[in-house]
């Protein structure tokens, strides 16, 4: 039986009636009916009424080689005819796997060598946290366990993400935290710098912040600092040029490890492998997921840096870890597919070279004028559009959150797929868009500030 067979109506009759869906008011999904997305090509997606959608999301950060890939698919069923499922525990494991541990090792960072497989970023960093903590015991530093994070971090929705995380709304659901992770404030300038403040001086002060927790906890009491180098789910926050820099001289000093959650920029999205590359810095953990695949399975790799790898290997001892599909031979084989078209289709290149620039140019161009706009930003096909009520002072509208979901609203009628994070709109397209397509998006983001503004000041 397929969902053809269905009206609409009758599927959102059994979504209500059975799915709890994720970040979800399921009194509020009630009332309005969710919307149905059944088919997608390209950069486009198609609701079940047929309306075509410009997906400026990538599905949720994770679509870069775009939809309708056979490559993908006849990855998946040729790797399931052959072999759909056999673990990694025991001595065991699979060819592809293995092949993918190797591509990863030769893509990522120099000091970057060895994989650690889930299916999900929160399982991802999960591995993470253990793997830091199993680190330092190793080096008979038991006591070296405290994580720094920072505020509007989203490090997953498992209990270690979220502890990891510093989502206030999600703090406020955990009723019991992981211990021993702290969070400090983020490198957001549009926010936080201070009157006159200059962006090299906010992001020296954001990343004293980090050096500060750690004085104040010992660095002796200290493993880690995780941070997205750029926020995602808070907001596409990018630091300022001084911020990572010193974050790596911090840790350095101090002799922290330094885990990088890529989940969201790995994998071309910053317009190199990693964003950690765009950036020049050097991490002992680097968490991805997502992009891997292009979306088309789950699957996370947690990219182990020499340091912690040397280490666990050469003092042995099990590591008590793993997860039933921890290097699922189907989703590698898929990922290796996958990083077959990013590569042989340049696609990191043309997004440092080409389209991460006319991104950034268009949105200074066409959007940044806008009367509600107080900041657009980008880095490669990442950005944001900050909305307020005031451009000179940066006041924003009334009830939080509420005007960037106009506008939201109003691109999504317009056949533009965008998120709000609070007032700031997201774009995080897939990696395929053309010069051509950021014209077709800006127009349509245009469209909807628009209206959005003539709801707004009504
Ligand atoms: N780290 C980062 C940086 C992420 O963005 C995760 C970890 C967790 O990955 P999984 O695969 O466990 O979801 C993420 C996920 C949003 C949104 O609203 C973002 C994510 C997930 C769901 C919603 O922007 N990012």
């Amino acid at each position: 039986m397929t969902y053809q067979n269905y009206s609409l109506k009758q599927l959102q009759e059994i979504d209500a009636a059975h799915h709890l869906h994720p970040f979800t008011d399921h009194k509020d999904l009630r009332d309005a009916g969710s919307r149905m997305i059944t088919r997608a090509e390209g950069p486009f997606v198609y609701d079940s009424e047929g309306k075509q959608i410009l997906d400026g999301m990538a599905g949720l950060w994770c679509v870069n080689v775009g939809y309708g890939r056979n490559e993908l698919a006849e990855a998946a069923y040729a790797q399931m005819k052959e072999l759909p499922y056999y673990n990694s525990f025991f001595k065991c494991t699979t060819p592809t796997p293995v092949l993918l541990a190797r591509k990863l090792a030769e893509i990522a960072p120099a000091n970057m060598n060895q994989v650690f497989y889930g299916s999900s970023g929160s399982e991802a960093n999960d591995t993470a946290l253990r793997l830091v903590r199993h680190y330092w015991a190793l080096e008979g530093k038991p006591q070296k366990n405290r994580i720094i994070s920072r505020n509007w971090a989203y490090h997953g929705s498992t209990i270690t993400g979220t502890s990891l995380g510093g989502m206030a709304a999600m703090h406020g659901q955990l009723n019991g935290a992981v211990p021993n992770i702290v969070h400090v404030m983020p490198p957001y300038a549009f926010e936080l710098a201070n009157p006159g403040e200059s962006d090299h001086d906010f992001g020296l002060r954001a990343a004293k912040a980090v050096e500060d927790a750690i004085l104040e906890a010992g660095a002796d009491n200290v493993a880690a600092f995780i941070g997205e180098p750029v926020m995602g789910a808070g907001g596409v926050k990018i630091a300022p040029d001084s911020y990572w820099p010193e974050i790596q001289r911090i840790c350095r000093k101090h002799d922290v490890l330094l885990m990088l959650d890529e989940v969201i920029t790995g994998y071309g999205r910053t317009g190199e492998w990693f964003a950690a590359q765009s950036l020049g810095i050097e991490a002992d953990t680097i968490t991805t997921a997502k992009a891997l695949t292009s979306g088309y399975q789950p699957l996370s790799a947690l990219l182990v840096g020499d340091r912690i790898a040397s280490t666990l290997v050469e003092k042995g001892g099990e590591f008590y870890h793993g997860y039933t599909y921890s290097g699922h031979p189907v989703a590698c084989a898929v990922a290796l597919a996958n990083l077959d078209i990013i590569e042989n289709e340049g696609l990191v290149e043309r997004v440092r070279e080409e389209t991460g620039p006319y991104l950034a140019k268009a949105l200074a161009e066409c959007i940044a004028g806008h009367g509600i706009v107080g900041e657009v930003r980008s880095i490669g096909l990442m950005a944001a559009i900050e909305i307020v009520k005031d451009k000179a002072s940066r006041e924003r509208f009334e009830n939080g959150g509420f005007a960037a979901a106009t506008v939201r609203d109003h691109a999504i009628a317009g056949g533009m797929m965008m998120r709000a994070v609070g007032d700031t709109m997201i774009l995080s397209p897939p990696l395929i868009w053309t010069k051509d397509t950021i014209d077709m998006a800006c127009e349509r983001i245009g469209k909807a500030l628009d209206l959005a503004e003539r709801d707004l000041r009504k």
